[in-house]
């Protein structure tokens, strides 16, 4: 295994991690993972051009470092400690995915550790209040890690300087089809799925998800399931959004997606994962925008979005000042 770095312009580096199978390219900028491959299968979205002209423009976040605050928050504010803070409204009147400053859009130092049997990227940089108008600045690590054994695990390590609400997620879609048709037919278990219902404005509606392995009657399901189901509630929401763009609960052990040819695990500390099946793909008017809908998913590994005006003080997002944030989950990919 051997990590090499290739310069690009506009200050963005590649790292590219070989190993033998499986091949994963990260950048400096916004510590974002740019491809990943077995063999000749693209595993992830975004990888067509290996090339920094395509990352800087891209509204979908292809597998960015996403933060301080992963999901949205409700029109763009929130109150801690009774102050309220006024965010960017990026998303109509909400925010999302940090802002306009989002660390998606940072240059990260960082520092390539060739370990036995993995090679290890540390990426730092300081989240400034002045920028995303959160309170508080943050010193954060995002540290990709390879393993010889094909599993990619993202850690996040950080301290803040004020009390503020710190909930980083990588925005990575996946695609196991050896041709990168649709992922329809991709199916997801776990001990535990269950999916919260959305409101009309994209925020959990109510605090009791849906338990889908009862509502399918088994413990695989496939995204197909979801997007054809007859069930009155998820076929009203597979009618809004397109797909799915929803909060789940998931088992301790994790998650499992796979169709015939690969399976892929999930592993992770917190306490939500929202599921993304890429539903609307016309907001990016390029000719590198070669997708349509469902050409991919995402598993965003966070806390429920708007956690902070849905929870206020017991909201999990909640990070104190001066105290260590630490967080990690884990993708292994292996072929059937
Ligand atoms: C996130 O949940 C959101 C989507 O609604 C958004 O369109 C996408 O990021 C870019 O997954």
């Amino acid at each position: 295994m051997f990590a090499k770095v290739e310069k690009q312009s506009n200050g963005i580096d590649l790292i590219k991690i070989d190993n033998e199978a499986t091949k994963i390219v990260f950048t400096n900028y916004g510590a974002r993972i740019v491809s990943w491959k077995y063999d000749d299968n693209n595993i992830v979205l975004g990888n067509v051009v290996e090339a920094d002209e395509f990352y800087r423009q891209n509204p979908f976040y292809f597998g960015a470092t996403v933060g301080r605050y992963g999901g949205r928050i409700a029109e763009a504010k929130f109150q801690l400690d009774g102050k309220t803070y006024h965010l960017d409204a990026n998303d109509g009147k909400n925010n999302i995915h940090g802002g306009l400053k989002g660390i998606d859009k940072c240059y990260f130092d960082y520092e390539i550790l060739e370990q036995v049997g993995q090679v290890k990227i540390v990426f730092t940089t300081t989240i400034k209040q002045t920028d995303d108008y959160f309170p508080g600045d943050i010193d954060l690590e995002v540290i990709h890690t390879y393993n010889v054994d094909h599993k990619w695990t993202i850690e996040y390590k950080a301290v803040a300087s004020e009390k503020t609400i710190f909930n980083p997620m990588n925005h990575v879609y996946f695609n196991l089809n050896r041709d990168n048709n649709v992922i329809d037919n991709h199916s997801i278990s776990s001990s535990k799925l269950n999916m919260y219902l959305l409101d009309d404005n994209q925020f959990v509606a109510k605090q009791d998800p849906i338990n889908l392995d009862s509502v399918f009657n088994t413990n695989q399901i496939q995204f197909k399931d979801i997007f054809n189901s007859v069930h009155p509630d998820i076929k009203a929401q597979m009618q809004q959004y397109g797909g799915i763009d929803h909060p789940f609960e998931i088992g301790k052990q994790g998650m499992k997606v796979e169709n015939k040819h690969f399976q892929l695990i999930l592993e992770t500390d917190m306490p939500n994962v929202v599921i993304f099946t890429f539903n609307d793909t016309s907001e990016w008017d390029s000719d590198f925008n070669i997708y349509k809908a469902h050409s991919g998913f995402t598993l965003e590994t966070q806390t429920i979005p708007n956690d902070i005006n849905l929870f206020g003080e017991n909201a999990p997002s909640i990070l104190e000042a001066n105290q260590p944030f630490y967080s990690k989950t884990s993708y292994k990919i292996s072929e059937k």
